[in-house]
Order: structure tokens, then C-alpha cells, then sequence
């Protein structure tokens, strides 16, 4: 359940649901069981789609990172902690691992960039039906952190017969690296994964008090649910080009009002977005509203407003206007104006 003001806290503050017991954050050695508590960054890394953000949300138990079919849904990075008596874990859910192709495309690859950087333990995560999605010892978004422990989690398992996931175990553990398959969605695995990465992080007291599930505010998820919505709603161009951002947000009220604005790229998809006689926006209004409403438990009115923003995903200056940060120098040589729909 929300418990915090937005005025007065940064961040939200959610419960988490499970395994949690009562930390010294002085204090991080057990004198009974004289182990110490460990503490540290896991970064949720891999190619998009693989699973990342349902992984973050099975292993956290909140709906923190949107999830959809679609690859490149996560675009800007989000934690999520999990506590118990023995340890505390800040997982990063970051974009997924891409060439880019456009602006938009070069502040993700910053984003999942910086979360490898920062990570004290790399859960590489990759999807059991796809192969191409394991990672070899020249993966060149992994060179340059041959220092950072690394394990690879096959995920989807649910969808594997015992053959291919023992066939794909293999080529994992050639590479040198731990192998264990997981299900994000069954939540099949996860225990196992839990116990390959604990080990690897730093004896550290705990970094955050030890109810907290999240770290970044309410609105954040208010803006990524009702994207989270346009993508399933939408196919081709549409959800791609939906940009999400919180325009007011009054908490102190009943029931809490929030106005997001869906800024677009073009008129076109403004008209798409709305839909005959305003039916469209009237349902991803009434389907994001409840899920803000099961983030918070409480009532919320939801004002949507459609603005176009035109060619924001390929305008540098049109992305930070929006919240994002960019690479310093941009890499050369990939044509903005290429037609590409993510
Ligand atoms: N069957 C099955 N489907 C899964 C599992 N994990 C994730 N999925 C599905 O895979 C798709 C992609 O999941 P996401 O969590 O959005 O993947 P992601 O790696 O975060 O994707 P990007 O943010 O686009 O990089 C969704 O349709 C999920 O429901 C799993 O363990 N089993
Ligand atoms: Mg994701």
C-alpha cells in the first residue's frame, strides 16, 4: 500500500510484500549466524524483450516496470529493492541492449549503459527461445566489465522442454559464465537466482530503509502505466511514438487528481490516440486509472490530454525537454531521418 506524501518524499515508499524482517542499519554482521549482510546493485541487463521488467516485478512482487509484448517498452531505468534479513538488493530494470538508430534510441542505450556501470552484480537475462539472445565472451557490451561478476538467467523457461534448456545451459557455462533458468512469469527459478547472486554482493549495511519497494515517485509510474497502456493498445508506429509526462498531480485531495499529458509525434496519431468521439482515450483513461488506483490504494481521477510534439524521438533537444538524459557526444553516422517504427 502508498503511504507517503509526494510533497514531503522524493520517493514513494511501497511495502514490499515479502520476506521482510527488521534490519540494523548500523549493524550488518549476525552475531548468530555470523554471516554478514550484504548489500549492493543487480543490473537486470539483455536484449529487449527478453523479460527484464517482468523479471524485476516477480522478484520485487509490485507492478514497478511496464511490461509488453512490444520490444523497447522500458525506457528510462527503474529500481526496485528487495529486503530480507540477510540482504538487501537494488535491481535496475534498464533498456534493453540496441545499436541505436535515433536519438531516442541514444538516451536508452545511456540509460542501460549507465546501469551496467554501476552494477555490483550483472544478471545477464536472456529468452530460452530465442538463442540468439545468449551472449559470448566478445559481446561488446560486456568487455569492458569482465570485472563485474556476471550471472546469465535463461528466462521463459515455461516455454522450454528440458532438452533445450539444458542445450542452452551449455552454451552459457562454455562462455565461463554461472547459467540458471528462470520463469518471470511462473516465478520458477527465482529463488535459485537469488542464491547465485546474494553471494557476489558487498557485506554492506542496508542502503535503504527496509519497507521501501521503490525508489522513483508516484508520478513516474502515474506517466509509465498510461504508457504501458498505449502499447498494449496500439500496433506499428503509435506506441513508440507515445511519450508520457505529468502535467499536475494533487494528492491532498479525494479522490487524488492527476492530468497527464500523451504527447505524439503527429496530428495524425493525436486523432489515433483519441479515437471516434473521444472513445480511445476514454478507455486507456479508465484502464491506467486503475492501476495508478491498485498502486496507491486510492481513489483517483485520471485527466488525460493528447499534445503533439512533433518528432520528439529524434530531436535532442525535444528529449531533454521531456526528461531525458543524453549521451555527451552522440555517435555519427546514424540518419535521423530514416523511417524506422521503434
Ligand atoms: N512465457 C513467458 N513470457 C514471458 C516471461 N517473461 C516475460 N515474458 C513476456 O515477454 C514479453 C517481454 O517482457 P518484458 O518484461 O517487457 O521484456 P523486457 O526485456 O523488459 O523488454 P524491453 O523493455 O522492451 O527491453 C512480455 O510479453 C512478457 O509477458 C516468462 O518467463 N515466460
Ligand atoms: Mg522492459
Amino acid at each position: 500500500m502508498f503511504q507517503l506524501t509526494l510533497q514531503s518524499y522524493p520517493s514513494i515508499l511501497i511495502p514490499t510484500n515479502s520476506l521482510q524482517a527488521e534490519i540494523s542499519l548500523q549493524n550488518n554482521f549476525d552475531q548468530e549466524t555470523q554471516s554478514a549482510f550484504r548489500c549492493g546493485y543487480v543490473a537486470l541487463a539483455g536484449p529487449p524483450n527478453v523479460g527484464k521488467s517482468t523479471l524485476l516485478n516477480a522478484l520485487v512482487g509490485e507492478h514497478l516496470s511496464i511490461v509488453s509484448s512490444k520490444a523497447q517498452t522500458t525506457r528510462e531505468r527503474v529500481s526496485g529493492i528487495l529486503t530480507t534479513e540477510d540482504y538487501q538488493i537494488l535491481f535496475i530494470d534498464a533498456p534493453g541492449l540496441i545499436e541505436p538508430r535515433y536519438e531516442l534510441q541514444e538516451a536508452m542505450r545511456w540509460a542501460a549503459g549507465a546501469a551496467l556501470a554501476e552494477a555490483d552484480v550483472i544478471a545477464f537475462i536472456v529468452d530460452g527461445t530465442k538463442p540468439d539472445t545468449v551472449p559470448d565472451s566478445e559481446s561488446s557490451d560486456l568487455i569492458s566489465l569482465r570485472s563485474v561478476p556476471m550471472i546469465v538467467a535463461i528466462n521463459k523457461r515455461d516455454l522450454l522442454d528440458a532438452a533445450s534448456e539444458a542445450r542452452l545451459i551449455e552454451a552459457v557455462e562454455v562462455q565461463g559464465w554461472n547459467a540458471i533458468a528462470v520463469s518471470a512469469k511462473t516465478g520458477e527459478g527465482l529463488d535459485g537466482l537469488l542464491e547465485c547472486v546474494v553471494p557476489l554482493l558487498p557485506e554492506s549495511p542496508a542502503l535503504f530503509p527496509k519497507d521501501d519497494s521503490a525508489t522513483q515517485s508516484l508520478r513516474f509510474f502515474a506517466e509509465e502505466y498510461v504508457r504501458e497502456t498505449c502499447m498494449e493498445m496500439y500496433r506499428d508506429e503509435v506506441p513508440y511514438s507515445v511519450m508520457c509526462r505529468v502535467d499536475e498531480f494533487r494528492e491532498e485531495q479525494e479522490p487524488v487528481f492527476v492530468r497527464i499529458v500523451i504527447y505524439v509525434e503527429k496530428e495524425s496519431q493525436k486523432g489515433i490516440i483519441i479515437g471516434r468521439g473521444g472513445s480511445a482515450i476514454k478507455k486507456i483513461g479508465e484502464l491506467s486509472r486503475k492501476k495508478i488506483e491498485n498502486l496507491i490504494d486510492r481513489q483517483v481521477y485520471l485527466e488525460l490530454r493528447v499534445k503533439v510534439l512533433a518528432g520528439w524521438r529524434r530531436k535532442r533537444a525535444r528529449l531533454r525537454q521531456l526528461g531525458f538524459a543524453l549521451p555527451p557526444h552522440p555517435k555519427a553516422g546514424h540518419n535521423s531521418n530514416q523511417g524506422v517504427d521503434k
